[in-house]
């Protein structure tokens, strides 16, 4: 390397402030800078410099005595469980700190639901209140919440709080923290119809959504490649369409699992099938649900979207989607509409939708067809050239709305892509012109936006890659979604995101790097 280019390297670590490179030199303990390492960073936090220890043969997770939730709340019991691992590291790792046994300073985090309905066996929805308190302190720690969602938030906070010392003792400050998220929607979307999604990647993915406060998959399961919904009403349509009938299928069982999982970590799941175009799949196993496209007079053998001029092609959607309904516990289910020029059809599938009771989520064309669309509709903002006019019009027409146009995560390239992501401001758009003239506020439309994903489109992914493609980079759309709106410094971002990512790895998941360093914890 030239003497040019390290000294610029040299700059450029400066300037991102990777302080541990003075912290050695100068020999700061690590704990210090370990206390940045909160991701996404919480609303309000109260550190001190005075550290306790915590030792795993005498600290435990507990309800609180005022709790109104107990060990019969299975979901928290799951979530304690789950956190003393990630803050102990697994059984083996315990069994060698046993050895060097002291005495915990803070000997249990007692977790305390307010509400008289802690809703451990219930879903999050859209309205779920995710917020926290949390009181760090000597002999007892505090995790205040109104449900376990909010105690999902919290316990990860917690986790995240902990640091080890140069003596692989795990440590935790004295530390008030207050917490609430900035939007109500924060998703992922995976694509499973490009290629195949084992399970093990999808929980994978759930896990690594849970430690960035994600609370919404998009599960994009089926498009134009291929079918893997394993339907029970119309069993061919994986049969024929998924890659394989057996191996390349998610079972019913499979799809409630995936569900659960996600709910144990307040995650909704919201299925994407994507009519009436993106549908080539469906063909193979529904005969004359497609359009046949003719060469002349005669069918050339290709086909287009779903046909809207016969009758059962409607029975057909009514049907499907009646058993989608009930196979996905969430009140939305996303209907696609994107990249296809055909809403008369999509009108009628709207309709049906609605007879069962949920509410749907669309891309933004059907809206910008000028499709008739009930009031609590979402519209998902995908198109990157003039998103800023999109989110104008959209909410200016009355519409909630989600953004994922600047978070195309499988649209990669050299260097730090994630430094793009994290400074998008998603409220920053004018207000619509007639409505400013009735509401000279643009705080009606601005409060429309419910949110954001981050997309990994499957073209190019599968479970080789995934996980690494997807992480860090999409916690960098975490804390933007999250955190407060002046939480913009990218420095800062960058010493604490570094250090997110290493306790990703340290948790198992093979997040990439972000830049030159390393981890204390190596992934193996
Ligand atoms: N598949 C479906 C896709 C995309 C969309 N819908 C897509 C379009 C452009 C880019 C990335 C993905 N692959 N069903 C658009 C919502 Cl750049």
């Amino acid at each position: 390397m030239s003497a040019q280019l390290r000294f610029v390297l040299l700059l450029l670590t400066v300037t991102v402030s990777q302080c541990w490179l003075f912290g050695d030199f100068l020999g700061i303990k690590e704990k210090e800078l370990d206390e940045l390492a909160l991701w996404p960073l919480p609303q309000k936090i109260q550190s001190s410099a005075v550290s306790f220890k915590l030792s795993p043969g005498s600290f435990q997770i507990t309800h609180a005595k005022q709790s109104s939730a107990g060990p019969s709340c299975s979901l928290l019991e799951n979530a304690f469980r789950r956190y003393f691992e990630y803050i102990f590291g697994d059984l083996k790792r315990q069994e060698k700190s046993r050895k060097k046994a002291f005495d915990s300073d803070v000997v249990e985090l007692q977790v305390w639901i307010t509400s008289s309905d802690p809703e451990c066996d219930g879903y999050p929805n859209l309205q779920t209140d995710e917020s926290y308190q949390l009181s760090v302190d000597e002999p007892s720690a505090v995790l205040k919440a109104a449900n376990v969602w909010g105690a999902l938030r919290g316990l990860e906070t917690f986790s995240q709080l902990v640091y080890e010392d140069n003596y692989g003792v795990n440590n935790i400050n004295k530390t008030d923290v207050s917490d609430f998220p900035r939007f109500p929607h924060r998703g992922i979307l995976l694509d499973s119809s490009r290629h195949f999604l084992s399970l093990k990647v999808i929980l994978a993915n759930l896990e690594a959504m849970a430690m960035n406060k994600f609370n919404v998959f998009h599960w994009h399961i089926v498009d134009d490649p291929s079918f893997p919904f394993m339907s029970r009403t119309f069993p061919e349509l994986s049969q024929k369409g998924a890659y394989h009938p057996f191996t390349h299928v998610y079972t019913p069982s499979d799809v409630k699992m995936v569900i659960e999982f996600a709910r144990m970590r307040g995650i909704r799941v919201i299925p994407e099938f994507d009519t009436p175009g993106h549908t080539q799949s469906w063909g193979n196993g529904m005969k004359d649900l497609l359009t046949p496209c003719f060469s002349g007079s005669s069918p050339s053998g290709s086909f287009g979207p779903v046909n809207p001029i016969l009758n059962s092609s409607y029975e057909f959607m009514t049907q499907f989607f009646k058993e989608i309904s009930t196979v996905f516990p969430d009140a939305y289910i996303h209907l696609g509409g994107d990249e296809v020029d055909f809403s008369c059809c999509v009108h009628v599938l709207l309709d049906i939708v609605t007879a069962t009771k949920k509410g749907y989520m669309v891309w933004q064309e059907v809206f910008d067809n000028g499709v008739k669309l009930k009031s609590d509709t979402v519209v998902e903002v995908w198109i990157g050239n003039k998103m800023e006019e999109e989110l104008q019009n959209v909410t200016g027409a009355g519409f909630t709305t989600i953004l994922s146009a600047p978070w195309y995560l499988d649209w990669i390239s050299y260097g730090q892509d994630w430094q793009r992501y994290y400074k998008v401001e998603p409220l920053n758009f004018p207000g619509q012109f007639l409505r400013l003239i009735f509401f000279p506020s643009t705080d009606t439309q601005k409060k429309l936006v419910i949110g954001g994903e981050a997309c990994l489109w499957g073209e190019y992914v599968d479970a080789t890659n995934l996980t690494p493609r997807l992480w860090p980079r999409a916690s960098a759309v975490a804390e933007r979604l999250w955190s407060d709106k002046s939480v913009t410094d990218v420095g800062n971002a960058y010493t604490r995101l570094a250090q997110h990512r290493c306790r990703m790895v340290k948790r198992g998941i093979p997040a990439e790097p972000l830049f030159v360093g390393h981890c204390r914890h190596e992934y193996k």
